[in-house]
């Protein structure tokens, strides 16, 4: 890929399941995409990114592909996806896939073949391990390593069929393919061009820093003993950048990408490093365009588990500010507050009370939009969508708070209060309740019943209201977007940031040749004046209060304000 159109770009992500749902089940489904492209096309984004829309038993909500090659029937089916890719890119809108490819589902026939003998040729297909030496397969802790699940509980799935164990990084609904294999390989990058040549315009790969592996035949115990209180040890440094990553992702540009233009490839890598980051989006590499990194999004959680800690903005800025500089030179960021996995932004970095939700969402949006790299918003982000008031445990769905609550309340006896307190700040079901478009029962997603409920304050935070207000997030967002367009130092002025040990503003430039920009957002509900010196009379290119209060001249913020001001 030698165009870089990216660097110019938005993407949208579209959870299909809670976008929009046009037949009445309670599931979102392409035909409720297809009915809302203009609500993309007005909003200004350039590219939409679709969670997986694969057949899957939606034990993961589509994280688990049970065929790569065809399209969920609660979604739709291969018709409506092509109407959708063609209605997308009549509007100008290219669609990028979801490529979930270290796992597949149980249920897949690669998965079914795998397991059903020692000498199938799938068989190493997938991570078959025995027991630990010397021990009963199947028995409590004969599991080849010690490794505890994302989802809780352990890594490894005693299969009775053929007494061997296969691992899953995630539910047991989702074993994890066997990269080591070339088969696998060459299975999944013929899918990857097969869904090219339909037409979309990239993938979005899931914890794709995950595909490399290393253990030894019999497993070994990681750091010799388990963390105090943990059921299970962390296995990260036997599937985390692996040594055959580089390599594996360097054969799939050459196999899938070479010679094709107009695409977008970003590689979604928990606890990926700058240095590594920089190997994977140097484009002389030949690897991928952008990664999702996660420091950011892990700021405000502590170093036990269940501990919630609060903002730290310096800290905050320390992380997105070395991210900057790193990619600075070669490589380049992905900007990202919210997706599916992460609770929403206002309700988490902002103020979402009736007084500060609009500020601070406008005031996110500008801090996030005017770093460099390519922003991401997710379905909501551009309506202000806040966290939902879940009372109990009995209503989250998500297979990651259930198992992670088994785990912490009976394995590991911790106060389930704790738990709850976590997951209603920190839950994914906060990101997946239904798109909210109007102030109807059930926001105008659904004519049904819902597959989570709609958050009560649809009434008041909707994309009706929004479009038809001039003030709201929505068309806050829909300049932000624009300004990307029409103001070059956006997307290729370089970064510096300001006013590093500040625990209450957000302050950086952008310089492209003569111009440049100041950008202040200010992180809490205070007036605060900015230390910043020689910017007077320059202009004023956005701010998100209409009336500001406070007349003591440009550098100081009144609550959650955002600034962004440009000298030549
Ligand atoms: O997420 C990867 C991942 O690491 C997440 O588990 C994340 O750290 C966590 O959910 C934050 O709470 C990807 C997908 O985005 C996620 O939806 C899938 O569940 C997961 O992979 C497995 O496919």
């Amino acid at each position: 890929m030698t165009d870089s159109w990216w660097k110019k770009s938005v993407v949208y992500q579209i959870y299909p399941r809670s976008f929009a749902d046009a037949d009445g089940d309670g599931m979102g489904d392409l035909r409720g995409v297809i009915d809302h492209l203009d609500h993309l096309a007005e909003l200004g984004v350039d590219v939409l990114w679709l969670s997986p829309v694969y057949p899957s038993p939606q034990d993961d909500n589509g994280y688990d592909i049970s065929d790569y090659q065809d399209i969920e029937p609660l979604f739709g089916d291969l018709k409506t996806f092509d109407e959708l890719l063609a209605g997308a890119h009549e509007r100008g809108l290219k669609i990028v896939m979801d490529l979930v490819v270290n796992h597949s589902s149980d249920e897949h026939p690669w998965f079914l073949a795998s397991r059903s003998s020692k000498d199938d040729p799938k068989r190493d297909w997938y991570w078959w391990r025995p027991a630990r030496d010397g021990m009963e397969p199947g028995a409590p802790g004969a599991e080849p390593t010690n490794w505890g699940s994302v989802f809780g509980g352990s890594t490894w799935e005693f299969d009775q069929a053929t007494g061997e164990y296969y691992l899953h990084l995630f539910s047991r609904k989702q074993p994890d393919l066997n990269w080591e294999n070339p088969e696998v390989r060459q299975a999944v990058y013929a899918m990857m061009r097969w869904w090219l040549d339909r037409g979309v315009d990239g993938f979005r790969m899931d914890v794709i820093n995950m595909i490399s592996k290393t253990f030894g035949p019999d497993g070994a115990l990681l750091d010799g003993q388990l963390p105090v209180g943990s059921a299970y040890a962390d296995g990260s440094s036997g599937f985390l950048a692996g040594p055959r990553l580089h390599e594996f992702l360097q054969e799939m540009h050459r196999e899938v990408f070479a010679g094709r233009e107009g695409l977008l490839t970003v590689g979604e890598m928990p606890g990926v490093t700058v240095d590594e980051a920089i190997r994977h989006t140097d484009p002389d590499q030949h690897e991928i365009d952008m990664v999702f990194q996660f420091d950011h999004v892990w700021v405000d959680r502590g170093s036990e588990p269940w501990r919630l800690v609060p903002l730290q903005l310096t800290k905050l800025k320390a992380i997105l500010g070395r991210w900057q500089a790193g990619l600075a030179e070669k490589g380049w960021n992905s900007l990202y507050w919210n997706n599916h996995d992460q609770p929403r932004v206002v309700s988490r970095y902002g103020d979402d009370s009736p007084e500060h939700r609009v500020a601070s969402a406008k005031m996110l949006g500008t801090v996030l939009h005017l770093h460099r790299g390519t922003p991401y918003v997710y379905q909501g982000e551009e309506l202000g969508m806040t966290n939902h008031p879940f009372r109990g445990i009995d209503e989250f769905q998500d297979i990651e708070a259930l198992g992670m609550y088994r785990q912490a309340v009976e394995q590991e006896g911790r106060d389930p209060e704790d738990v709850l307190t976590f997951l209603r700040a920190q839950g994914r079901d906060n990101a997946r309740t239904p798109m909210q478009w109007d102030d109807s029962p059930h926001a105008g997603f659904t004519t049904g019943t819902p597959w989570l409920p709609v958050n009560p304050n649809h009434t008041e935070i909707n994309a009706a209201a929004q479009r038809a207000d001039p003030d709201s997030v929505f068309h806050y967002y829909r300049r932000l977007i624009e300004l990307r367009r029409t103001e070059p130092a956006v997307a290729d002025g370089d970064f510096t940031m300001l006013l590093p040990h500040d625990e209450r503003l957000y302050a950086f430039t952008r310089r492209l040749d003569r111009t440049e920009l100041l950008v202040i957002g200010n992180f809490t509900g205070e007036t605060v004046r900015a230390e910043i010196d020689g910017w007077d009379g320059a202009e004023l290119v956005l701010t998100n209060l209409t009336k500001v209060a406070s007349p003591t001249g440009v550098l100081t913020l009144a609550p959650w304000q955002a600034v962004i001001y440009r000298r030549m």
